[in-house]
């Protein structure tokens, strides 16, 4: 059975090491590197891979390419870290959009995007830079909340979140998140709240009583004060479902509550009113 692909390199020392930072800092997910006497590697993950094979007159102009869904943003990061840009922002022939980077001399990466369709929605944009969350999470069943807590916080950190525009805070169970998102909220220090929370059928009594609970408080809390919440609490059957929904990266709800935070602020500095998109992110 197929179980990846890995497209390998052959750099020089410095070379490796410029590459690296270079995905580092762009938020790539780290793979399992190794080193012995006879060199090292270094290995980058990506959530989706594909081998390409082209025939006829196409122009290939790197053999390194890299697919995201905001070059823009990648333009910024690159400039900010001052890498080389060989080629900026250009279109393709083909409905896309991609630049070229050139971290070390003669080692080259593409990053692309496709174009979408022409505009038929208005959406957020998953730039967290200037961005402050807070985050509620609740100590209960903290063996899961402390794994949402690190998906999420690994999701705003990717996205460009400084370490010093995130604040946590714990509070005893899911019940109590609510009005702890309000308090959060109600400061205007913070741009969006992210809650995370794990409750268990098995272990609660009126299990459906607190969830709904929990629910309502926080779509209330989002309503009445006009700051986005997301939601990444929890409802399962048992602990394997709640490891399930709390495990490394894609399957994280925490990640994904995190993603959903960054979105639903950029969407509301662009759809809500002059007033709100002046006031720009909470100081
Ligand atoms: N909090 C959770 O976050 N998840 C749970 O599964 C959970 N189960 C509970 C079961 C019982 C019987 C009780 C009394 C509380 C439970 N809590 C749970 C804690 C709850 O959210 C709250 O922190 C406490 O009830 C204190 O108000």
């Amino acid at each position: 059975m197929i179980k990846g692909i890995t497209t390998i390199r052959k750099t020089s020392a410095k070379e490796l090491q410029a590459v690296a930072d270079l995905f580092d800092a762009l938020g790539f997910e780290r793979g399992k590197g190794w080193k012995t006497e006879r060199g090292r590697g270094e290995a980058f993950m990506s959530p989706v891979g594909q081998l390409e094979f082209v025939e006829g007159r196409e122009e290939l102009p790197c053999d390194l390419w890299v697919e995201v869904n905001d070059l823009d943003s990648i333009r910024a990061i690159l400039n900010e870290k001052r890498f080389k840009v060989t080629k900026d922002i250009q279109p393709t022939k083909w409905g896309s959009r991609f630049l070229i980077a050139e971290p070390a001399k003669g080692v080259e990466v593409l990053f692309w995007q496709k174009d979408r369709a022409k505009a038929d929605a208005v959406e957020g944009d998953l730039n967290a830079a200037g961005m402050r969350f807070g985050i509620v999470v609740a100590r209960w069943n903290s063996f899961i909340t402390e794994r949402l807590l690190q998906g999420s916080l690994d999701a705003l950190r990717r996205c460009g979140c400084r370490e010093q525009d995130i604040t946590v805070v714990r509070v005893p169970g899911s019940f109590e998140v609510p009005s702890e998102a309000r308090t959060l909220a109600e400061t205007e220090n913070y741009d969006a709240i992210i809650t995370l929370g794990c409750l268990i059928r098995g272990e609660t009594t009126h299990y459906e009583h607190i969830a709904t609970e929990v629910t309502r408080g926080i779509g209330q809390s989002a309503q009445e004060t006009g700051v986005p919440h997301t939601y990444g609490v929890l409802t399962c059957e048992s602990l394997e479902q709640a490891l399930d929904r709390a495990g490394l990266k894609a399957g994280n709800k925490g990640f994904e509550a995190a993603m959903s935070a960054i979105e639903m602020v950029s969407l509301k500095r662009k759809t809500g009113s002059a007033a709100s998109k002046q006031k720009g992110p909470a100081r």
